[in-house]
């Protein structure tokens, strides 16, 4: 029996966080892809404009990944995604994925967003343009085009460093937990246009990440 319904676009990081989260406890979930241009059901449903969201069993839907993952983990909080003692921790990762580390991988992946709207057709591509100059100014898809090269540079260093802390675990603080999905989330942006682009000689952060790819709501996660 289908429970809980999630609102996503499928191309955003927060949206593929809340998945596997979803995938990791077990739960029976549907998903509506989200019109980018028309976006009543959404509004309807959670009284604003932005994805992920999500419908409970109880028929509230919330808004934002964070407080979706802190909600189900009270719902359903086996397995759990904060490791007793590391909730901190986590929390804190996360905000580093979805802030800093979130800003560059985003500026990297902008010419395949892009590309995925243009295919959309239907002013798709013009409003996404749209959507991101109000937020970043003028001409700033263009030059972050262009900057392309620049993007995967910093990609790759701030990649770096967690590629090295995966060479002795099999998650990053050991135990899978909260930091893990988000992060997961994030580099689906360099999957963006089907293929997924971690860089070759990080071996430690693409195994890591078939781990957690791997999980499915019928599979015991892997610790
Ligand atoms: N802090 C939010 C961020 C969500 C967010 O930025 N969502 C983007 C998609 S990745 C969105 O809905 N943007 C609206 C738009 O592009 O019009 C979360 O963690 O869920």
């Amino acid at each position: 029996m289908t429970i809980l319904t999630l609102y996503q676009f499928s191309t955003s990081p927060f949206c593929a966080k809340v998945r596997k989260i979803l995938d990791f406890k077990g739960l029976d979930y549907r998903v509506v892809e989200v019109d980018y241009l028309e976006r009543k059901d959404l509004l309807a449903a959670s009284g604003q404009l932005m994805v992920p969201a999500l419908t409970l069993e109880s028929g509230e839907t919330i808004a934002d990944s964070d407080r979706i993952a802190a909600r189900l983990d009270e719902l359903y909080p086996e397995p759990t995604i904060f490791p007793p003692q590391w909730r901190g921790i986590h929390l804190a990762l996360a905000r580093y994925f979805d802030g800093e580390l979130e800003d560059a991988l985003f500026r990297a992946a902008l010419p395949g967003e892009i590309a995925h709207y243009a295919r959309l057709g239907r002013g798709h591509e013009a409003f996404y343009r749209l959507i991101r100059e109000r937020k970043y100014g003028a001409g700033f898809c263009d030059a972050t085009v262009r900057a392309h090269d620049a993007a995967m540079a910093r990609a790759h260093e701030l990649l770096a460093p967690l590629d090295a802390t995966l060479a002795d675990r099999a998650f990053l603080l050991g135990r899978i937990g909260y930091a893990d999905f988000a992060l997961y989330g994030q580099l689906g942006y360099l999957a963006i246009g089907g293929e997924l682009k971690i860089p070759a000689e990080m071996e430690n952060l693409s195994a890591w990440y078939g781990r957690v790819d791997r999980i499915r709501a019928t599979l015991e996660p892997e610790t």
